[in-house]
């Protein structure tokens, strides 16, 4: 997964049938990556933290993100950022993420982000914040998060 990380691309497969079978193939309907994972680290008295990825859907078939789960959050939702009146932001909650054949959903700052809230612990910079992601066909997938510096714009590219 690592060395993988190093490249910024992780490919997975997000398929029905069991693991075992299509862990060292691509699937042609069904495939999403995962690419340019980032956090920033949060301050030690902070609850709250956000998660930002490029989801790309490679297959031929709609692919539903339903839910994100990190061992160390208490709740995690999906968040977008909105623009307000007289310059003003504020994010509200986006039950679930629909990626059309051959899109490309980027979450990034000011936009679509995964919150964590109530964190436990904080994120600290350098580390990893594994993040599990849930589709609608019931796979799994964890991604490792790099935790870059707390005013970081993002990953190098
Ligand atoms: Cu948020």
């Amino acid at each position: 997964m690592r060395k993988w990380f190093a490249l910024g691309i992780v490919f997975l497969n997000v398929t029905l049938w069991p693991l075992a079978a299509v862990s060292q193939q691509m699937t042609v309907d069904r495939d999403v990556t995962v690419e340019a994972a980032w956090a920033r680290a949060t301050a030690p008295d902070s609850k709250t933290a956000a998660v930002y990825f490029t989801l790309r859907n490679m297959g031929q078939s709609r692919i539903d993100l339903i839910g994100v789960r990190a061992d160390r959050a208490s709740i995690e939702t999906l968040h977008k950022t909105v623009n307000g009146a007289q310059g003003t932001t504020r994010m509200s909650a986006s039950p679930e993420l629909r990626i059309a054949p051959g899109q490309t959903v980027m979450l990034e700052p000011g936009g679509l982000h995964v919150m964590l809230l109530d964190l436990e612990t904080p994120l600290i910079e350098g580390k990893v914040l594994p993040l599990r992601l849930k589709f609608y066909d019931g796979d799994d997938l964890t991604v490792d998060v790099p935790i870059l510096a707390p005013d970081a714009d993002g990953p190098m590219r």
